[in-house]
């Protein structure tokens, strides 16, 4: 066994690529700003300093640990280059933290406090540049960047976007979108997984909550709202609840308390989603279509395959998401079924993501010049709004969601998990090609954090080949490879954020290890209570297409209101 010693203390260590993880291992939260475990060092931000005796002050993000190393975490000299830094950042910075979306979040903030930074003693250099607010996912405030590059890295390394980059050098030096442009110029995809790792308020989701509230208390309208799958086991953390548990029965109690009319699940239409995309992939697959077939659930893998891919667009299921399917049965049905005016009716979405803001805003989701679903949040933004109003979450007693748009069954609720709208599309898929009632419901090939996932399914008597990946990169990748024909699926699901929408970048940011695989695991908890677990079972969305959409999955009515196009 491998050890060194870490503040007079024996520590254990094995394959810890660097000395920071081993010291955080031993119980050590050293700061740092630019390390994250997921993506390249970068070691610019010198925060993580040690001394090693022997050797002297280094940062210990890019030291690999050896055995019998002496390291102190906290000596007068690196106190005071922490306090420094600190302070040479705050001189740089925008401090109007009060009115910071990432205030009481925010590792400046956090930091200052810890190393009891009392005053700024360097003249403010702050250069009172232009907020970004070109993007409808997301605004850019260079005044509060520290200069990380964590955005840089995670958008070129995770994302294999490359929407932003260093310009400048020195004292100029700033992070920007290519060529200088704004955001919503280049090929930013809106995921939000730079503003997941930004330290600071430099990257934050653009808000729609007081918009949402001047409808709420307009009492000329009627707010109806949806609830994306992965909200609920995300949502809790920022009220004291473990992570990953579903907390979707309080967050009812809790829109209710907020003035929401009626409060939905968009797993309903999720398993909606689920009758139209699976009808078209075994269309496809029984008439010798387009294939592999992607899902399109995911507006920002869309995006990244209409800029990056477009050859790859037929391949793309041309149904909607689920957010945009609620956004047509709601326009649809509720104006007659809660005799309001069709004008007065106005829909929300609550998601776990950035990219959905911009979905809903695109043209092509408009009816008679409104967007369907008019205003997104994303769970951070319920959260803020819950807690303006001294909601305390935990207390609440729970409720359910409205029916009939409040009915699922497990399958939509695991959507939020990456493999989790595949195992849905195979419940119902398999079921239908074979004939025969489905047993073995769990396709656990799908499930779990493995960057792609593939597996060989039997069904009647064919072989159905089917891959999952998640964080575009790994989706790069595979189209790369299908592209040069080293690669043969029939289904792929592609999610853009690392983990699916349970880690989407309107979640809370969170550096608890396993975060992914908890909230994953409070969705695959959800789906074995339910008693109906199949698509297909539910029969709240056969009525819906009774009633609106032209008795079944694929009909002309269903293909004209919850199918879709892409730019190519
Ligand atoms: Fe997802 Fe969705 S599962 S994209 O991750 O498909 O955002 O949670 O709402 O639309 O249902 C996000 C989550 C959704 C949609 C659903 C899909
Ligand atoms: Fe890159 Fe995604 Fe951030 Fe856009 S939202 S800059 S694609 S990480």
């Amino acid at each position: 066994k491998k050890t060194l010693t870490v503040n007079n203390t024996e520590v254990e260590f094995s394959d810890e690529r660097n000395l920071l993880e081993v010291i955080r291992k031993a119980g050590i939260d050293i700061p740092t700003f630019c390390y994250h475990s997921e993506l390249s060092i970068y070691g610019a931000c010198r925060l993580c300093l040690v001394d090693i005796k022997g050797r002297g002050i280094m940062a210990s993000c890019s030291i690999k640990p050896e055995p019998g190393m002496v390291v102190q975490t906290d000596t007068k000299a690196i106190r005071n280059m922490r306090k420094i830094n600190v302070e040479l950042l705050l001189a740089s910075h925008n401090r109007e933290c009060p009115t910071c979306q990432r205030s009481a979040n925010c590792t400046l903030q956090d930091l200052a406090r810890k190393l009891g930074v009392k005053d700024v003693r360097y003249k403010q250099t702050q250069k009172n540049l232009p907020l970004d607010t070109s993007s409808p996912s997301l605004v850019r405030d260079p005044n509060k960047c520290v200069l990380c590059g964590d955005c840089v890295r995670v958008c070129s390394e995770v994302q294999s976007v490359g929407a932003l980059d260093f310009a400048s050098r020195g004292s100029n030096a700033r992070v920007v979108p290519a060529f200088d442009n704004d955001l919503s110029e280049g090929e930013c995809v809106n995921c939000g997984q730079c503003a997941q790792v930004c330290p600071t308020g430099a990257i934050v989701a653009k808000s729609d909550a007081d918009k949402v509230w001047e409808a709420i208390y307009d009492p000329e309208k009627v707010v109806v709202v949806q609830v994306a799958p992965a909200v609920r086991v995300g949502l809790g953390e920022r009220f004291g609840f473990k992570t990953g548990e579903n907390v979707a029965r309080k967050m009812v109690t809790a829109m209710k308390m907020m003035g929401f009319d009626h409060v939905y699940d968009t797993c309903f239409a999720a398993d909606m989603t689920i009758f139209e995309e699976a009808t078209e992939f075994i269309e496809r697959l029984t008439t010798g279509g387009k294939l592999p077939m992607f899902t399109s659930c995911c507006p920002a893998w869309v995006k990244f395959a209409e800029t990056f891919y477009p050859e790859m667009l037929p391949n793309v299921s041309t149904t909607r998401s689920p957010q945009a399917i609620f956004g047509a049965v709601a326009r649809k049905t509720l104006p007659a079924k809660l005799g309001v005016k069709p004008e007065n009716l106005v829909v929300v979405s609550v998601m776990p993501c950035t990219a959905k803001k911009f979905e809903a805003q695109l043209p092509k989701f408009k009816r008679d010049g409104r967007p369907e679903v008019d205003y997104v949040l994303t769970t951070v933004e319920l959260a803020s709004m819950i807690e303006s109003m001294g909601i305390k979450l935990d207390e609440l007693e729970p409720a359910a969601f409205d029916m009939p748009l409040g009915f699922s069954t497990g399958g939509g609720v695991i959507f939020g998990a990456t493999g989790g709208v595949m195992e849905a599309a195979l419940r119902f898929a398999v079921e239908k090609v074979s004939g025969e009632p489905l047993e073995e419901i769990d396709f656990k090939e799908t499930r779990g954090l493995a960057p792609r996932k593939e597996a060989t399914l039997e069904v009647a008597g064919k072989q159905l080949r089917i891959a999952v990946v998640h964080g575009l990169a790994n989706a790069r990748k595979l189209v790369e490879e299908i592209k040069a024909g080293k690669a043969q699926f029939d289904f792929i699901e592609v999610m853009a954020c690392p983990g699916g929408c349970v880690a989407g970048g309107g979640q809370p940011i969170t550096s608890e290890d396993g975060f992914r695989s908890k909230r994953a695991a409070g969705l695959y908890d959800t789906d074995k209570e339910r008693q109906v677990q199949k698509p297909q079972d539910n029969y709240w969305v056969d009525k819906c297409y009774a009633e609106a959409f032209g008795g079944r999955p694929g009909s002309h009515e269903a293909h004209t209101r919850l199918h879709t196009v892409y730019n190519n």
